[in-house]
This record gives C-alpha cells, structure tokens and sequence, in this order.
C-alpha cells in the first residue's frame, strides 16, 4: 500500500497575529499542524492554541451535517435529527420570509461572532453576505469587546478601522493599559511573539509599563513592572497623565494644532483633572502618575496602548480620546516608535469613514446610536421582546451569544422565547442547543482564505498570506459563507453566489490588486506569503485620517455626553465603601473565550473550572478559603464557583474568565464534564448597562459582593 505525504503552508486562525503553520497531510488527512519555521514574519513562532486547533479539526463531537430540532425549544436539550442541505434551506428560507412578512424585515436579529472577523473571505464580503437578509437587527462582540475603539475612532479620525498601533518595533518607552500580551497576544494589532517585542523595548534601553488591577504574568524582570490601579478608573488615569503634560510639561502647541482640532475644548475638560485629584481614585501615588507622564514626556519614542481591560469599562470611548491626545501632545501620534498607521494592502480606512449627523435616536429605551450599525449586545434581551417590534428570529454565525454577552437569565428567556434559531458553527454550542437549525461549518483547514484583515492597518509587521484549503471539508461541512448566500437564495433575495461559487474570492482580490498582488501571485511565494512594504508614518495624516481637515478631532461632539457622567463617576468613586468588591475580566491561555473547550489537552490540572480568582487579604476579610464554593452576586444575576486565592490581584479587585457554564452544551463531552460557570449572569442588561457614547456593555469593574455558598 502506498500512502502519500504532503506539507502545506497556512495560518491560524484564533487570534489577530494569524500565526503561519505547517501542516502535515497524510492520504488527505491533517495528521500534524506544527509553527512554520520558514514563516517570513512569525519564523516558527505560535501558540499551544495553534497547534492545538488539529484537535478542533480532528474532534468527534464536530458537527459534520445540517441538524433540524424535534423537540420544543423550551427543553433545555435540543432533539437533533440530521437533515439534508436542501430541506433545511428550503423550510429555513419559508419560515424567514414569513416571519418578515409577518412582522417586517427587522423581526430577524444577526448576531456575527469573533471567529469571522478573522476569516478574510467571510469578513470582506459581511456587508454584502448580510444585506439580502433586509434587518437593521445587527448585533455581534463588538460591543462586548472594542466598541469603545470603533465609536472613538469614528469621532477622533473620522473612521471606524482607523487605529493607530503602539510602534513596538521602535519605541523608547510603551504604555499598556488594560492588556496582557502574553496570554492573549493582544487585540486589535497584530504582532507576532508581542513579548519578544516587548523585551526587546528593554534591551535597547527603553521602559514598558503595564497599568492593570493585576500583576500580569506579561510583567517580568525583562519587560516591565505593573502600575496596579484600581478597576475601572483608567479613565482619571489617562486624564491626570495629559493633565500633566498639557499644563506642567509643555507641548509644542503648533504642531500639536498643525495636527489636531479643538485641542482648546480638550483642554478645558482636562484642566480639572490635575494628577493630585484623580490620583485617590486611581487608587495610585500621585508620584507614581506623575513619574509615567514626565518619562512618557522625555522619552524620545513612546507609544501607548489599550485593550479589553479598559474597552470594557464604563469610560473606554473617552479613554481612547485621552489616550491618542497624549499621544499628539508628545509628538508620537504618526511617528515611528509612537503610535501608527501601518499600512497593509490599501488604506482603507475610507470605507468606513463617518456619515454625516447625529448618530442617536429615539427608542423605548432611550436616545441611543449603534455602532457600525449593530446595537449594544446587553440590549438584546429588551430589544428583542420589545412589544411594538419585537425580534422573532435570530441568525448565529461563528458566534456564542448566550455565553459572551451580557445576561444570564434574561438572555436565555429572551432567545427562548423567539420563533426561529439558525446557529453556523464547528460545534452544537450552548446557544446552538437552543437552534432550530444547526449548521455545519468548515474549519480553516477546510477553505481556503487569504488574511485580507492586514488591511486594517493594524499588522506591526504588514503581510498577505494566502492558505489553500489542507484537505476538503468532511462530511457535509460547508463555509459560513455559502451557507448564508445559499439561504438568501432559498429566500429568493439577491446573493452572492449570483456571482458564481468563488464569489467570496472577488473582494479579496481586489483588495489584493490595491497592494499589487493576486492570489495567484501569493500562491507562487515562499509560504504563499507577500511581505508589504513599510509606510511612512505620515500616511496617517495624508490618507488615513478621514476627516475633512487631516487632523485628529481632539474634542468631537460627541464626547459631550462623556462629561456628566466623568464626573458623576468620580464623585461615586470617591464615596464608594472600602471593602467594595469590583469584578474584573481576565483570560487564560487554555481557553479563547467561549470555545476550544471541548480539548482534552486544554483541560489540564487548574485548568478544569472558572473560578474566582481573589485577593487572600479580601478572602480572609470575608472568612473565606483556597477551594471554598463562593456566591457572588451583581445587580444582574448571581452565580456559584469555586475561591482561588490570587495575591497577583489588588486587593479589592476580583477576576473572572467568560466563556464558561457549558452544561448547556451536552454534545461537548469534555467541555460539559468541566463545564465551569457562566460569569455573563453577572453582567449588567437593560438601559443603562452600557456606555452611551460607544455602546460599550459593561463589563469591567462591575460591584459584586462574595460570600460562602449555601
Ligand atoms: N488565550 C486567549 N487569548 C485570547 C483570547 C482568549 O480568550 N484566550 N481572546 C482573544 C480576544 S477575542 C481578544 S479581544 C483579545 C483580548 O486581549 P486582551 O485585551 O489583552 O485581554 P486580556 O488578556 O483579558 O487582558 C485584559 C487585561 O485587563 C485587565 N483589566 C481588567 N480590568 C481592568 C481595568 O479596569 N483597568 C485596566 N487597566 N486593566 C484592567 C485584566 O487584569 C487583564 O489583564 O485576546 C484574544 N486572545
Ligand atoms: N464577561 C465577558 N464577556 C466577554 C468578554 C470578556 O472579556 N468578558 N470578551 C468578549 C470578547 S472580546 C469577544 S471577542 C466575545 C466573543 O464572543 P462570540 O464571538 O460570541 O463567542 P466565541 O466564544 O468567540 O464563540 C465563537 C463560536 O464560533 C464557533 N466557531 C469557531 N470557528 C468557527 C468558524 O469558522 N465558523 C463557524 N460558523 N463557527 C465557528 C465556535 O465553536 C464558537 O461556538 O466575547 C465577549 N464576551
Ligand atoms: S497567537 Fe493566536 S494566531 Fe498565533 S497560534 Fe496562538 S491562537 Fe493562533
Ligand atoms: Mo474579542
């Protein structure tokens, strides 16, 4: 018998670094998937994460064919029955038209999760794959993860994609709020081994601080110590540090404004927020703020970044406003080794540039905006049973919203109580246990793709990678998105297979010519990867700003509905009791939030559950112990799991990973049997859970009180 071995280049797919790896292909089986060595830019760098996704690929419980639920939704275990392609886009498409027939296009609710937005072919055509369906209904992790970033941007530079990264490679000295690079690899900017870098800043002489509630494991003797600030006060942080460099340090004022509108109205907000007021807040020496701003000041590069850690916070919109203002006060904004526009394929920030007006408008649930068009997902469950317009069917593609959006209880009603459950996915989810219709999807080794998402001017080190699909899909596996540009056939809408059955390859190309590449091109190259050229970071201002002027909007109007709630926020701070305990979000590098639970090997030893990570001086306090059942409980919800003792933590933070509580998911063996708890019952829904100006849903810093379980 002969057998036939074959090594194919391509990518992963979890995370935003898209990470080259090779795979092993024995009789059109991926036997092996290890780091590309020959990679251009990763040069063998990856995660466990990775290499670990050949168990995805390899997994028993995959979905492999379309599924139709027997059983009423109600009964928290779907009844499954395998169904043909044909059937169940036929009776799919019935049942949607008559819903919108019924009730109006907006009577179905999207909800596009994270692992889209990392698939070049899917994301470059989600407009166009979305439209035929006619809602306005658009919901997707954005508000759970950088929504702040989106409004922010959209106001500050007058579009939505345009984020000027941390120049790594170059800076003297990086700021890094609310992040941890090692377990995450960080979010949008895409950098290969960022802890590499960020020793490297170290090496040459440079400074790295991270400002986190938690000693971060990113934080070692080689990058750089931790500024350990209190939950969600960043905000003041930022504020102080500008504080001092606009008033005490000195700028150059015409540069400044040779780049930068309305610095005077910034400045009078930032007037009142001297380091000596916000330092009690902060829960940080004034000495300590002050020595960040006048090294950030001096260094002759400093770049500064923020994540989820800060994203998620009540104030993340204005953070980012106060962040890129240091930025240009210093001189750093749009130039090398401070923050900037890293050009990959084309500049294509104009796609997404601002419309004119006001964004906000009237609702049963106040004046509220959407964000590129999707609403705030800790909304969901009132919009959907709103009565006026309610939603009666929901469309899941790549998503897990029962387990990463806000809301336990009310969610779970909410999505119950609809008419129709359309899931896309690798898995029969939590949320696809509560689908009609469970749809099968191709994993990445499966389709072919190219990294188009360089294209948003976040890659540190610019590059366009092609990946052929390593084997063909198994079973009746299909790609997200012929499934839904097959179903808006069904429904007799335009599509995009109009275009034929490469048609999600059309875009992708042409975004490709703006670099000068083809995919045929990509396909002739060492790991079928291009390697683009660097731009000059002027490219900020003469392409990437999409505001009328070319400058950065130091003060948009929108901010001026930060304002009462800046110092409304201060002034509950400053009264709040001592012992308050301030939820916060964490990740572990054994998980990618709601999914790959289901690997053995990413279920090791202290790997099992989620549990409450606490300060042992706020355990003891409390009469609590290493290993204790704990209640803790929100204004939302409240939930169970088990007390980890953390002295990384400040004292009166407490950490949680999402993504957990899969008992839900009884098709997952291994994800069910250490199923964890749902931390999202804790998060808060309704009016008011969210940041008006961004639709940012809380998430961070959110009071929650701990006592022994019952
Ligand atoms: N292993 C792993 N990697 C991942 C993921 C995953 O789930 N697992 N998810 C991926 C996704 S979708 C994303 S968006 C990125 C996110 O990447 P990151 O944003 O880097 O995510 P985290 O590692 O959760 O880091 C958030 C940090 O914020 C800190 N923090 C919490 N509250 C506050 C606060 O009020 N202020 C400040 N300054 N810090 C605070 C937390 O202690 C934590 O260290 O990671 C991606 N990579
Ligand atoms: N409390 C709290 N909640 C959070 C966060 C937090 O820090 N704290 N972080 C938020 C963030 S940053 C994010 S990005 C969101 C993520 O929120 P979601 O995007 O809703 O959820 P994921 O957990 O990423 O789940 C993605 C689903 O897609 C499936 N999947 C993976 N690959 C594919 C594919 O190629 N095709 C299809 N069809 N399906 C696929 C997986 O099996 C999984 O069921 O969670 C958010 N929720
Ligand atoms: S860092 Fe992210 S992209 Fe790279 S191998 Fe790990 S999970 Fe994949
Ligand atoms: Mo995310």
């Amino acid at each position: 018998m002969t057998t036939s071995i074959r090594e194919v280049h391509t990518y992963c797919h979890i995370c935003e670094p898209g990470c080259g790896l090779l795979a092993t292909v024995q009789d059109e089986k991926v036997i092996k998937l290890q780091p590309d060595r020959e990679h251009p830019i990763h040069q063998g760098y990856s995660c466990h994460k990775g290499v670990h996704y050949l168990s995805v690929h390899q997994d028993p419980d995959r979905l492999d064919r379309p599924l139709r639920r027997r059983n009423p939704r109600s009964e928290a275990v779907g009844d499954f029955e395998p169904v043909s392609w044909d059937v169940a886009m036929a009776e799919m498409a019935a049942r949607l038209n008559e819903i919108q027939q019924r009730h109006g296009p907006d009577a179905l609710a999207f909800y596009q999760g994270n692992p889209s937005s990392m698939v070049g072919s899917y994301y470059a055509n989600a407009g166009a794959l979305m439209r035929p369906f006619r809602t306005r209904m658009h919901f997707n992790p954005g508000s759970q993860d950088c929504a702040s970033k989106f409004a922010g941007s959209e106001a500050i530079f007058g579009s939505m994609t345009l984020h000027p990264i941390p120049d790594l490679l170059h800076a003297d000295y990086f700021l890094c709020l609310g992040s941890n690079p090692l377990v995450s690899h960080m979010s949008l900017i895409h950098v290969s081994d960022p802890m590499e870098k960020i020793r490297a800043i170290r090496r040459r002489g440079g400074k790295t601080v991270f400002v986190n509630p938690r000693r971060i494991e990113s934080s070692t003797p080689e990058t750089g110590e931790v500024l350990l600030i209190r939950p969600d006060t960043d905000v003041y942080f930022l504020a102080g540090v500008l504080h001092e460099i606009a008033f005490h340090l000195g700028f150059d004022r015409a540069a400044a404004e040779g780049r930068g509108s309305h610095l005077d109205e910034l400045l009078e907000v930032v007037r009142a927020w001297p380091i000596e007021r916000v330092a009690g807040v902060t829960g940080l020496a004034v000495d300590e703020i002050r020595q960040v701003a006048r090294e950030f000041h001096a260094a002759p590069r400093a770049a500064i970044y923020m994540s989820t850690g800060v994203n998620q916070g009540s104030q993340g919109a204005l953070a980012y406003l106060l962040l890129h203002a240091i930025s240009l006060l210093t001189g750093n904004l749009g130039r090398r080794g401070g923050n900037i526009y890293s050009k990959g394929l084309a500049v294509t920030t104009g796609k997404t540039r601002r419309r004119e007006g006001d964004p906000f408008f009237d609702t049963p649930f106040g004046n509220i905006r959407t964000v590129g068009g999707s609403w705030p997902g800790s909304l969901f469950p009132d919009i959907a049973q709103r009565p006026e317009a309610p939603i009666k069917a929901l469309l899941v593609v790549s998503g897990n919203p029962l387990l990463s959006m806000g809301g336990g209880e009310r969610l779970r009603k909410a999505i119950e109580g609809l008419e129709l459950v359309i899931v896309l996915d690798l898995y029969r989810s939590a949320t696809a246990e509560m689908a009609d219709y469970v749809l099968p999807a191709t994993d990445w080794l499966e389709r072919e793709d190219v990294n188009t998402l360089g294209a948003m001017g976040v890659q540190l080190e610019p590059f366009a990678q092609y990946t052929p699909a390593v084997v063909p899909p198994k079973g009746e596996r299909r790609d997200d998105w012929w499934i839904l540009a097959r179903l808006a056939q069904a429904m007799g809408r335009p599509s995009l297979l109009d275009k034929g059955e490469r048609a999600h390859l059309l875009y992708v190309e042409q975004l490709l010519a703006e670099g000068g590449l083809s995919i045929e091109q990509l396909k002739a190259m060492p790991c079928q990867t291009a390697r683009l050229p660097v731009a000059d970071p002027e490219i900020l201002y003469e392409r990437a700003i999409q505001n009328e002027d070319r400058r950065m909007d130091c003060f948009p109007a929108i901010y001026r509905r930060s304002l009462p709630s800046l110092e409304a926020q201060f002034e509950r701070l400053s009264k709040e009791a001592p012992g308050q305990l301030k939820l916060i979000q964490r990740r572990t590098n054994m998980m990618i939030n709601s999914w790959m639970h289901n690997l053995p090997a990413l279920k090791q030893g202290l790997h099992q559950d989620n549990p409450l990570w606490m300060h042992p001086q706020d355990a003891q306090a409390r009469g609590l112990f290493e290993g204790d059942a704990v209640r803790i409980s929100s204004s939302e919800g409240a939930i169970e799991a088990r007390l980890s003792l953390d002295d990384t933590l400040r004292p009166g933070a407490v950490a949680m990973t999402h993504g957990w509580g899969q008992q839900g998911a009884p098709a997952l063996r291994v994800a069910q049997r250490f199923a964890g708890v749902n931390s999202n019952a804790l998060s808060p829904t309704g009016p008011g859970s969210f940041d008006p100006v961004s639709t940012q849903c809380l998430m961070n810093g959110i009071p929650v009180e701990v006592r022994a379980a019952a």
